[in-house]
């Protein structure tokens, strides 16, 4: 039997916490009134109860709750799936095909549709769709927002979960920066939980020929950026993977990355993680005012539909994708046809 105390305002507050928590089959063992205050003296009354339940029937509850939640998800589907069949019949065979093929990529269908009524709007050409969903998608995705260091220096921080690709993202844009296009970039690292993290950018450091500094805290951080690699055209900072559901850490990391001194953010998202938890990255690294996201391992995934369904929720612009593990080649502007050639692949076989 599992035993809990509950204190409310009134006897009603306080039946509906044990109600809440532990279900109607809650028995109350006990109640009280008493007064919060000095010596009980001068404070406002309260109520305590003492509640139980079998611990099965918590377990039940649970369980309960649970089928109803994937019920509920399950008829939601069915229905968006028959609005989705429905839709597709009204459809001419040639915007079928797109429409059917955006589904399968993995966008959100809603978001589908949308697309596919805004080609019947624009009275799209009824031979040859295609071009006509290009534009639109192009569109659709906007302009890239690559890193601009040509005036002035510019700081640019990685977030993202675990393993994302931040360490090597930083290691292919410093190279790139560095040997294409001349620019004189410092790395700076704030993940200092794991030696082997230090030690992956200090091998692509060395390689490059550029520094590395290690910024213990937020004061580091700020004086490396104002003092060592003052003058600098580029400094990229390295970060820790967070777990998108571990709130103390991203609530670290903001204060570690409260500083004016950074221009820019980039969350990395892996093309091949599941949307609901894409969902939940972005959520919770919103705390963190990204400014662009990358999309991170084209290469391991095989449905593209996440882009614009990003997109459509969160309006980030792209910077860049990367396509593979080779510093310091796999790695590209986020334009528009490149982002088009993903989702719209098999179509043009
Ligand atoms: N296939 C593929 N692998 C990638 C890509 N980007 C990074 N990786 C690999 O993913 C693994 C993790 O990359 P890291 O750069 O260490 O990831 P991280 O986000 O820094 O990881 P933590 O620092 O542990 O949070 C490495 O094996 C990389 O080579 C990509 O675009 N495609
Ligand atoms: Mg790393």
């Amino acid at each position: 039997m599992k035993v809990k105390k509950y204190v409310g305002s009134t006897m009603q507050d306080t039946i509906f916490k044990v109600k809440t928590d532990l279900g109607p089959d809650a028995i109350i063992l006990n109640t009280r009134k008493f007064k919060k205050g000095l010596f009980g003296l001068f404070g406002k009354t309260n109520v305590e109860i003492i509640a139980a339940i079998e611990e099965d029937k918590i377990k039940e509850e649970k369980e309960t709750r649970e089928e109803i939640k994937s019920l509920k998800n399950m008829i939601e589907n069915m229905s968006a799936q028959w609005q989705s069949d429905n839709f597709a019949r009204t459809l001419p065979e040639e915007l079928r095909r797109l429409y059917q093929h955006l589904n399968n990529q993995g966008v959100e269908k809603a978001l589908s549709r949308k697309i596919i009524e805004g080609l019947i709007d624009e009275n799209y050409d009824r031979v040859n769709p295609l071009p006509f969903l290009e534009e639109k998608l192009g569109d659709f995705i906007g302009e890239p927002a690559p890193i601009n260091c040509d005036s002035g220096t510019r700081v640019v921080t990685f977030i993202g979960p675990t393993g994302i690709g931040k360490t090597t993202t930083i290691a292919k844009l410093a190279a790139n920066f560095t040997l294409d296009e001349g620019k004189k970039v410092g790395l700076i690292t704030a993940d200092t939980y794991r030696i082997a993290a230090i030690q992956q950018l200090k091998i692509y450091s060395d390689i490059i020929n550029i520094p590395l500094h290690i910024a213990y805290n937020r004061d580091d951080l700020g004086k490396i950026i104002r003092e060592d690699l003052k003058g600098y055209d580029l400094i990229l900072i390295d970060t820790a993977g967070n777990s998108w559901n571990d709130k103390i850490q991203i609530g670290r990391m903001k204060e570690l990355l409260s500083h004016d001194y950074i221009d820019e953010i980039h969350l990395i998202i892996s093309m091949n993680m599941k949307s609901h938890i894409i969902d939940e990255v972005i959520n919770s690294f919103s705390t963190l005012n990204p400014d662009k996201i990358i999309l991170s391992k084209l290469d391991e995934s095989d449905s593209y539909g996440d882009l614009l369904n990003i997109k459509e929720k969160y309006n980030y612009p792209y910077s860049y994708i990367t396509t593979g593990q080779d510093v310091p080649d796999d790695i590209q502007i986020a334009d528009r046809a490149s982002l088009i050639k993903y989702i719209l692949g098999g179509l043009y076989e």
